[in-house]
């Protein structure tokens, strides 16, 4: 396949002034009538042909300015037509079958309803059209289909007319604002909503609807609310307010992605719409705020200024979950969200950056742009916007954020355009800071502290590790956010920002009669590792003191990793091992009784780091031996913990349910203190467990039990296992987590039961939250992943095998935990590359999976 280039933008030679649908709708046959008003683009060099991308298409007929075109070849997929003059109007006509599209991408059946997803490249699915966000066209669509079978008819923008004729009826919609194809949906099926409504700063009242399956809609309340949340946040943070008198969400449980911004019509996935207390964990209710919020800013950031190429996906996916984040910092407990999005990002974002999948989050090429949907585009493209955020000052940000959404309305912008504005509008230099659109890899810095008579010195020193394709680095700026500790009066004296923008510099602070200890990279003000050495009694100071709550829970994590990657790596001495747990267990314990602490923190802080992280860590990676170590020394915490964890399990218990920070914190923390006896003491915790299943009246507390008991080798697990099934069959998000709570478990029979599930009658490859559930989850359970006689792999690599030719988006997504082998251990690194080169082999792979095999091969 090709490869395309950003530096290879040119400008499309023609506008789409007008885009005209026809849609005849049946599930196995529609048929679509595209009218396009074309004329020359003034901005681009002139071309006697016009190219309309398609993907799979067959063309029914064709005519421009209603008579017969003057030439059209076939490129590929794509039909090129020969053009004239300055303007024309070209009619299109195409058939499709949505039944038959198993991909999810254009136009497709999912349980009887049509839909559609055109981002990045589906809208040429459903009919020939200059394919790329730059060609921005207005778009009426009329749509017909049997009354009976689609009752409901939607699409983007205003509904203008409806019209019955025998057993069929339509409906015409038209949408003033200018979009790109990619934003283009079209919804038809049997659906109800919940209706409210929202009247926005200038005085416009919007309608809202959230579309379901009848039998739904009790599970919508939470998700309208978060949406008239985001809606009123997006007015009083960002001065957004929102532009048509309609704003549309439906629900579709067939979907590759979480959810899609379509102007006035989002499209989303069940599981980030349907909640209530018995199906939805606290975590599925903070997901759906998230990404309702998620998908409504980008009105602005992504619909009203939208990406002139796919390069820049970035500047709107970037800008778009900081925008989230912040939101849902705003509604909830923000030292609690930004570790959570840190955790995310190192373990999700570090990885890729550090492996053979490495890019910038401007990419340079791709060959499927469908494989740079990634955690480097998303969240360390929301970090990079953060710095500009810190280092401004809220105010001027905004100021910065003020003239970006000014300047670039209703143009396809690019991230030079972002940096631009935020440069000018708040008033910083951003000339270097520029490289962090173009560099890829983690940056690490050294700290090194030093103390002298009054003065305490600090050096830091940057490298950019060399990534694929960029062998050389040059230093960025790095906002980091320090605070000198005085370790006897247990406070500091301020917190100061300093950006280190060379490959080293040096620090000078007065006024220190003894050596502080460094709080450094507070809030995670860069998303950078830092490496320092550090005494463990500074980190338990620091885990028990620090006033920054990311740098509290940095200190713990520190403190674990430390030990845990110097066990899993070399070996310790006996006495090195007792004196380390030791530390930890006293941090901890401080942890578990500090009476100012609400739980929400105290979980986080009780949380050990992941293997993933754990793996990060070092060079070349042993995961069974990072699995048994961190196994060890939860054991040991529990052991040495036992009555403040049962203590605090015993307050925990007493809340009542509610939606409530106190409420949530305390479920957090009970599951936590399960998962520590279930190491130290299995019975204990399998007896806890059973009764916190048994007793649940909310999904939080029986997820967080059916997990434990899911990894012990028990009666209770095989009853609860079956309860939970037969208590929501037929609720497909909840029997997700019934596979998914199976593959991610730390039974040591993971693997068979990943197995058998495959095999299970609600098992199937067609539904990618199901293949999800059950596969993504077992790919990040380290333990069965990585097998040492490489089952694992194997399995992986069959389903991408099976799945490349049903939903390939989808089947790539599972190469890349294939494409860490460099860093794992030689003999689980050869059985690793040798799934790669199995799949490498077929002869029949997707665009998606041959790029990302190749390029984790490279
Ligand atoms: N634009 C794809 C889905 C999302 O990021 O919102
Ligand atoms: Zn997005």
């Amino acid at each position: 396949p090709a490869t395309i280039r950003r530096e290879d933008y040119t400008p499309f030679p023609w506008l789409v002034t007008e885009t005209r649908l026809d849609f005849e709708l049946g599930l196995e046959r529609t048929r679509v009538t595209a009218t396009l008003s074309v004329e020359r683009n003034p901005d681009a060099e002139a071309s006697p042909t016009i190219r309309l991308n398609g993907d799979g298409l067959e063309l029914f007929s064709l005519s421009c300015d209603g008579a017969e075109c003057a030439g059209h070849t076939m490129d590929g997929d794509d039909l090129v037509v020969t053009l004239e003059g300055y303007s024309h109007t070209i009619e299109i006509v195409t058939e499709i079958d949505p039944s038959a599209n198993s991909q999810l991408m254009g136009l497709y059946a999912s349980n009887g309803m049509l839909c559609t997803q055109c981002e990045a490249e589906g809208f040429r699915r459903i009919t020939f059209f200059p394919d790329r966000p730059d060609v921005l066209s207005t778009y009426t669509v009329r749509m017909r289909g049997p009354k009976a079978q689609f009752p409901v008819l939607l699409c983007n923008g205003n509904r203008v007319e409806t019209g019955e004729d025998g057993e069929q009826h339509w409906a015409e919609w038209h949408d003033p604002w200018p979009k790109p194809s990619y934003l283009f949906a079209l919804v038809a099926g049997d659906l109800v909503a919940r209706t409210d409504s929202f009247t926005t700063m200038g005085g416009r009242e919007v309608e809202l609807n959230v579309y379901v399956r009848d039998g739904d809609l009790e599970r919508t309340a939470h998700a309208m609310e978060s949406l008239k949340r985001s809606m009123k946040w997006d007015e009083e943070v960002f001065g957004r307010e929102y532009d048509l008198d309609l704003f549309n969400i439906v629900a579709v449980s067939d979907f590759n992605m979480g959810a899609m911004e379509n102007k006035g019509l989002n499209v989303f996935n069940t599981k980030y719409v349907l909640a209530d207390l018995e199906t939805a964990t606290d975590g599925d209710f903070d997901g759906i705020e998230g990404v309702i919020g998620h998908e409504y800013f980008h009105n602005w950031s992504g619909n009203r200024i939208t990406c002139r190429d796919w390069f820049q996906l970035s500047l709107k996916e970037g800008f778009t979950v900081l925008r989230d984040q912040l939101f849902s910092a705003d509604m909830g407990s923000a030292p609690v969200k930004r570790i959570e999005d840190v955790r995310i990002l190192r373990s999700v974002q570090f990885p890729e950056d550090s492996g053979p999948l490495a890019h910038p989050i401007r990419p340079d090429s791709y060959r499927e742009i469908n494989n740079f949907y990634t955690s480097t585009v998303y969240n360390k493209g929301a970090e990079v916007i953060r710095m500009m955020r810190t280092m401004a000052g809220e105010e001027r940000f905004r100021q910065g954020t003020d003239l970006y959404f000014e300047r670039h309305d209703g143009e396809a912008a690019t991230c030079e355009d972002f940096v631009s504005s935020i440069e000018e509008g708040a008033g910083l230099d951003l000339k270097q800071f520029r490289l962090w659109y173009s560099q890829a890899g983690t940056p690490k810095v050294t700290a090194e502290l030093h103390h002298e008579g009054q003065t305490a010195r600090l050096t830091l020193s940057q490298d950019v590790p060399p990534t694929p394709g960029q062998p050389d680095k040059q230093p960025m700026p790095i906002p980091l956010k320090i605070a000198l500790f005085d370790r006897e009066a247990g406070t500091h004296s301020g917190e100061e920002l300093v950006v280190l923008d060379s490959a080293k510099a040096e620090y000078e602070f007065e006024g220190f009669e003894r050596k502080p200890v460094l709080s450094i990279n507070r809030t995670f003000s860069a998303p950078v590792t830092i490496e320092r050495d550090i005494p463990r009694e500074d980190l338990v100071f620091l885990a028990a003191h620090d006033d920054d709550p990311f740098a509290r829970y940095e200190a713990m994590q520190e403190l674990m990793t430390g030990h845990l990657a110097a066990a899993a790596g070399g070996g310790l001495e006996e006495q090195e091992r007792e004196e380390a747990v030791g530390d930890i267990a006293e941090a901890m314990r401080a942890v578990l009784v500090d009476e100012r602490l609400d739980d929400l923190m105290r979980g986080e802080l009780m949380l050990l780091p992941s293997q993933t992280y754990l793996a990060e860590q070092m060079l070349v990676a042993d995961p069974a031996r990072i699995h048994s170590e961190r196994e060890q020394l939860k054991r040991e915490l529990g052991k040495r913990l036992q009555s403040e964890m049962h203590r605090l399990y015993e307050r925990a218990e007493q809340l009542p349910y509610s939606l409530d920070l106190a409420a949530r914190g305390a479920r957090k923390v009970k599951t936590q203190v399960l998962t520590y006896a279930a190491a130290s003491d299995p019975a204990k915790a399998v007896e806890l467990a059973a009764h916190q299943y048994d007793r649940a009246d909310n999904m939080t507390d029986r997820q967080g039990a059916l997990m434990v008991l899911a990894g012990t080798d028990s009666a209770e697990r095989t009853a609860r296992l079956l309860d939970f099934y037969n208590r929501f069959q037929g609720n497909a998000l909840v029997i997700d987590k019934w596979f998914a709570l199976q593959a991610s478990s730390l039974h040591p029979n993971a693997i068979e039961h990943v197995r058998a599930l495959a095999e299970h009658p609600d098992f199937t490859l067609k539904n990618p939250n199901r293949v999800r559930s059950l596969y993504m989850a077992f790919a990040a359970n380290p333990h069965a992943f990585h097998a040492e006689d490489g089952e694992g792999y194997r399995m992986i690599a069959d389903l991408i095998l099976a799945l490349d030719p049903i939903n390939p988006q989808t089947a790539a997504r599972f190469v890349p935990p294939l494409g860490r082998w460099r860093r794992i251990e030689p003999g689980r690194a050869a059985l690793m590359r040798k799934q790669l080169e199995r799949i490498a082999a077929s002869p029949k792979l997707s665009r998606d999976t041959y790029e990302q095999v190749s390029r984790s091969l490279g």
